[in-house]
């Protein structure tokens, strides 16, 4: 069934439920010494680039090839468009490893045609915290598909971070492959319900017209909780605290370090949105809230090209309920001219997502773990790990 998977390090659905095979790495670290030095072979006519993205012209290819090759929903109506400033941000972040951003070109032409990416992150099983490579913007050129590039480019990156004395990897996807660690289920919360419904994101629902609608969907101007604002610089310290402290309680987790939120949620124009609650008389942090901006092309419609998407990212109530806070992530973003929200069942967020009128979506997300297995798959709300 599954020709390259089944010969790589990951759990196999063959073995679900089997409690004699321990948690943890399937096979150990090699010597390094024993890493294959050279990179493996393409098809002839193709050739291993290593994609510099703090080249404006690079960073450019890639995001051509994202923006025509990408991920798409089943009925292709839409297709994930991530800017060039996001890619930037998403593929450099503390300690990344140029030689893990890696393309294809065809020898010919020069031209960008397959694309790979990992980034290094730091990411707690359970009790322990393992190096790993987050592995991203796996893409094929359309017209270049169903010839087992996949695996190649699968097989080059790992062996890149295998170099890094790296031997997991965490990744997710909209297929399922062997094994998912856990399937989240996508959430849409509309804030222009009008355009959804006109570029087929959704549908006008029985006994409703396009007015109730609008109605349905209104939210306030402003965010409503007293010292709600815009995280900074100077809040790196307790935002880092607030987090460590909060991402403690799932089974699966980032282990962030003060470089990791500068990096990931002090707000970038058009990238990520942070904010904060400072309590107005003690000056202390309670609570944070943050999300990122991923645009999908709509395809063929006459009147729209953009379907502007803002997604939950990481989430922390102490003190004001997850319900208020949200709510005010979804005032912003409608403030900010976001057609809709979308978040994950992951972390809290299933407790809150039918009050604040989000509806589940047609897509799920699969996590996934390389040579680790973890023998129990977990629930959504076990995990507090989002990826881009
Ligand atoms: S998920 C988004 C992936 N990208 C897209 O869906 C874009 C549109 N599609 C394409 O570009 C986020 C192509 O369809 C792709 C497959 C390139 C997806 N993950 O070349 P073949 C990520 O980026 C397997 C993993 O003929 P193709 C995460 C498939 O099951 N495997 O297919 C990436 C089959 O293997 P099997 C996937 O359609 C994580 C084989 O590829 C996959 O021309 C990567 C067929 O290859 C997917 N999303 O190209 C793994 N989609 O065994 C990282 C298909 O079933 C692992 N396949 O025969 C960790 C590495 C690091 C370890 C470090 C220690
Ligand atoms: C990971 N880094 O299918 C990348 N999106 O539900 C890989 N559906 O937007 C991730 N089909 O349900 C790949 N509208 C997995 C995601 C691939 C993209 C995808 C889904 C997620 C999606 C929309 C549009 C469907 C269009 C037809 C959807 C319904 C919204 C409705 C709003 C009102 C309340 C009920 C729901």
């Amino acid at each position: 069934r599954h020709k390259f998977w089944e010969t790589q390090p990951v759990g196999q659905f063959k073995d679900i439920g089997d409690s004699s095979l321990p948690d943890g790495p399937i096979e150990p670290p090699t010597p390094l010494s024993e890493v294959k030095q050279e990179p493996y072979n393409l098809p002839n006519s193709y050739e291993w680039t290593t994609c510099d993205m703090s080249s404006e012209e690079i960073c450019i290819e890639v995001y051509n090839l994202l923006k025509n090759n990408y991920v798409e929903d089943d009925e292709n109506l839409f297709r994930f468009n991530y800017s060039k400033e996001f890619l930037g941000w998403a593929l450099r972040p503390p300690g990344y490893f140029t030689s893990w951003h890696i393309g294809v070109r065809a020898k010919a032409s020069k031209k960008l045609v397959a694309f790979i990416s990992g980034i290094p992150a730091r990411i707690r099983v359970r009790d322990e915290v393992v190096k790993m490579a987050e592995i991203n913007f796996l893409c094929v050129h359309k017209k270049l598909r169903s010839k087992r590039l996949a695996p190649v480019m699968i097989k080059e990156v790992t062996r890149r971070v295998h170099l890094e004395n790296i031997w997991q990897a965490a990744y997710t996807a909209g297929v399922v492959l062997p094994t998912p660690i856990t399937t989240c289920q996508y959430w849409h919360r509309s804030l222009n319900p009008k355009k959804l419904i006109d570029v087929g994101f959704s549908r006008l629902g029985a006994r409703m017209t396009m007015s109730r609608t609008i109605k349905l969907y209104k939210l306030p101007d402003s965010p409503v909780t007293p010292g709600f604002r815009k995280m900074e610089r100077r809040d790196v310290p307790a935002v880092t605290r607030l987090l460590r402290i909060y991402l403690r309680q799932f089974d699966v987790a980032p282990d962030f370090d003060e470089s990791d939120v500068e990096h990931w949620l002090l707000p970038k124009e058009s990238v990520v949105d942070s904010f904060l609650v400072e309590s107005p008389d003690s000056h202390v942090i309670t609570d944070f809230c943050s999300f990122y901006t991923l645009p999908s092309s709509i395809l063929g419609n006459q009147t729209y090209s953009t379907l502007k998407a803002a997604y939950s990212y990481y989430n922390v109530s102490t003190k004001t309920p997850l319900l208020q806070l949200m709510n005010d992530a979804l005032i912003v973003a409608k403030q900010k001219d976001f057609d809709v929200f979308n978040a994950l069942d992951v972390m809290e967020n299933e407790s809150v997502l039918k009050e604040l009128k989000f509806g589940p979506g047609d897509g799920q997300l699969h996590y996934y773990l390389y040579n680790y297995r973890i023998r129990h798959a977990l629930k959504p709300s076990e995990l507090g790990l989002v990826l881009l």
